[in-house]
């Protein structure tokens, strides 16, 4: 596999800043290592930097930077766009409001070749506002809605192909807010709050999904925020919430999706390096973008997920 990594310090997704050291974080703590000695070609395309943009009109006062992320959806959605033909992207994070482009970008590309993009999301919050629901103006709890082609983001770039409500899966959740919540329980999004992870375990909610993409012949986005960990194990982050997932069921995540062989393209987000502990959790983002590009303590004998 070509793993190309795409730096995007985007910082302009919420009001702390930081998630613009994340890229070389992620360099320092040795993620081109770890994929090449998998076995990987790394191609590292550098840091990005946003267009230019303006505030769009009508935009609600409120809003962080909605210029500035703008500008990096464009710059990202390109990107990822032509990244996809070369291989497996990887969006070196930067804050959540990246994936407003990056999963543009892939999304665009899966159309041009009719294959449904399907879209898995770690995270401890939904992520599913617009900016006139969003309370904080933090455009970083936003991603998800507009690449659904939720209304609402007029002056970003047009969603032409919208990611269908029952090709995406939430795990992780604890803090959804209650306009986020009324939308997602009246949609087809498949949502799995911690408490049902507790219940279940989380190799059931996800081997689900995989089987579905697999079923359909689908491409898979995978987006990674820090805080689908427990802060405890995962604390360079600004919106900590206790009671998130452990190493251990991290790690099997990106083990299973790896073993589905289904995954096309990769965030890793929302990691401030300004508030982490000797690269500690830098280390933890890049052990499990190696799980799932493929380290194993031991090898599996073939059976499937998908
Ligand atoms: C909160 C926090 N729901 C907001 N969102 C975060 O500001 O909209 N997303 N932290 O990852
Ligand atoms: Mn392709
Ligand atoms: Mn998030
Ligand atoms: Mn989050």
């Amino acid at each position: 596999e070509t793993c190309i990594l795409i730096g995007a310090p985007v910082d302009s997704g919420k009001a702390r800043r930081g998630c613009l050291m994340g890229p070389d974080a992620y360099r320092v703590a040795g993620l081109a290592d770890a994929l090449t000695t998998l076995g990987h070609t790394v191609q590292d395309l550098g840091n990005l930097a946003p267009a230019p943009a303006d505030t769009p009109p009508g935009m609600p006062t409120h809003v962080h930077a909605p210029a500035e992320t703008i500008g990096w959806t464009q710059t990202l959605a390109k990107a990822g766009q032509s990244a996809m033909s070369e291989g497996l992207p990887i969006f070196l994070g930067g804050d959540h409001s990246l994936s407003l482009g990056s999963v543009l970008g892939v999304a665009n590309h899966a159309a041009s070749t009719g294959t449904p993009q399907f879209v898995l999301w770690l995270d401890a919050h939904s992520d599913f506002h617009t900016p006139n629901s969003s309370s904080s103006g933090n455009l970083h709890g936003t991603p998800l809605a507009y690449v659904t082609g939720a209304k609402g983001f007029s002056g970003f770039p047009e969603v032409t192909n919208p990611i269908p409500e029952n090709q995406i899966c939430i795990l992780g959740l604890r803090s959804v807010d209650d306009p986020e919540r009324d939308v997602l329980q009246r949609s087809a999004i498949r949502r799995h709050d911690m408490r049902e992870i507790d219940e279940t375990g989380i190799a059931k909610p996800l081997s689900a999904f995989l089987d579905r993409v697999a079923d359909t012949g689908g491409a898979l986005h995978v987006s990674l925020d820090v805080d689908f960990l427990d802060p405890a194990l995962a604390p360079a982050v600004g919106t900590t919430v206790p009671g998130g997932a452990t190493i251990r069921e991290a790690h099997l995540v990106m083990e299973m999706i790896c073993d589905s062989g289904l995954m096309t393209s990769l965030d890793l987000v929302e990691l401030n390096p300004f508030l982490d502990e000797r690269g500690r959790t830098a280390q933890v983002m890049v052990d499990l973008a190696a799980s799932a590009l493929g380290r194993r303590v031991f090898d599996r004998p073939t059976q499937a997920f998908g």
